[in-house]
């Protein structure tokens, strides 16, 4: 009987150091792994492409094939791209979609291609995978549906970012050939997400566009945390157009013309910093476009020398929203926010 019970404390202080384990691995792999159950996985509003795996097969080396559209991974320190640091933009190997530039790479130490930011949130796809019996985020081209890699909560702030990437799912180009193909991103802020996504989407040249947080300092913010205004976000909307169709300059004359960038903190009857009007330029040449406009503005007889509140911030990093937020008004057009 004694031994019996001797067996059953020795089973469950077996157990317990088991599971003690278990969870100090995957805490020790995965620093701030409770950090995993916040991404969004929202669907970005991207035009997707169509091609069966047989097609793939077919245009693609064996070694990218298995990768990307097998779930298949490199090993480490073996991929082209791990230990390269030239300067230009990594299109998908697969279907040619720009998803990460340079600025944004760093060495995470793994072994593998690792970048803090995508070219654009909207060209990415999030999925939960539980492969080895443990949870990950996979990554995949939001427009062919390729595996490229994993996120991983462990990277540099403000983004907290680690996105873990397979060489062979990447083509890279540099910087001058890349500036002629790749398309532009903005990020921008005017109140309520819903319609500013809806009203911007409509414009010939935008490419794709996503929902989400910008300007804070939480990491993977939650819609109601945003709400409180103690994340320091504002929901913003980013795009990726083209160049060539749409002008800069002419995406923010309707970036203003849709809201009221003389109300401070607030959108009608939507108020907080987060409904704040802010432009989170990319790029020099993004700044000095959003400078101009914005001191023309009060000129003009809409604003009578009204104050411009407009924030014009570098862009920092940007977190999708929850997934109901994408393309919200395309699925409730009768809950349009205040549209002006
Ligand atoms: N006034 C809007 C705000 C929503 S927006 C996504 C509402 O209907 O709740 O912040």
């Amino acid at each position: 009987m004694t031994r019996l019970y001797q067996k059953i404390i020795i089973l469950a202080i077996s157990l317990l150091l088991g599971w003690a384990g278990w969870k100090g691995l995957n805490a020790f792999f995965y620093r701030g792994s409770s950090e995993l159950s916040k991404q969004n996985f929202g669907a970005a509003n991207v035009k997707k492409m169509n091609k069966s795996k047989e097609e793939w097969k077919k245009e693609l080396s064996p070694e990218q094939f298995r990768i990307m559209f097998e779930k298949g991974t490199e090993p480490a320190f073996s991929g082209k791209y791990n230990n390269f640091w030239e300067e230009g933009v990594y299109f998908c190997a697969a279907c040619g979609t720009p998803l990460f530039r340079s600025e944004d790479k760093y060495d995470h130490g793994t072994g593998w291609p690792s970048f803090k930011e995508p070219f654009s949130e909207a060209f990415l796809e999030y999925h939960n995978d539980q492969s080895f019996g443990v949870h990950r985020i996979e990554v995949r081209c939001a427009v062919c549906g390729g595996h490229l890699g994993h996120l991983f909560p462990d990277g540099p702030k403000p983004s907290g970012k680690h996105f873990c990437i397979n060489s062979a799912a990447l083509n890279f180009k540099p910087k001058e050939e890349a500036l002629k193909e790749a398309p532009e991103v903005a990020t921008l802020a005017a109140g309520c997400f819903w319609g500013v996504e809806y009203q911007l989407s409509q414009l010939p040249g935008v490419i794709a566009t996503v929902v989400g947080y910008s300007g804070g300092e939480t990491i993977n913010p939650t819609y109601l945390e945003v709400c409180t205004g103690k994340t320091g976000h504002a929901e913003a909307v980013q795009l990726v157009f083209d160049p060539k169709v749409l002008s800069y300059e002419v995406l923010l004359r309707k970036y203003f013309a849709i809201h009221d960038p003389t109300q401070k903190n607030r959108q009608g009857p939507d108020v907080g910093t987060n409904y704040r009007s802010a432009i989170f330029y990319h790029n020099e040449q993004q700044r000095q476009t959003a400078e101009k406009i914005k001191a023309e503005l009060p000129q003009s007889k809409t604003y009578s020398s009204k104050k411009i509140v407009t924030e014009i911030v570098p862009f920092k990093t940007f977190f999708r929203a929850e997934d109901y937020h994408q393309m919200f008004y395309q699925k409730n057009p009768e809950r349009a926010c205040p549209i002006k």
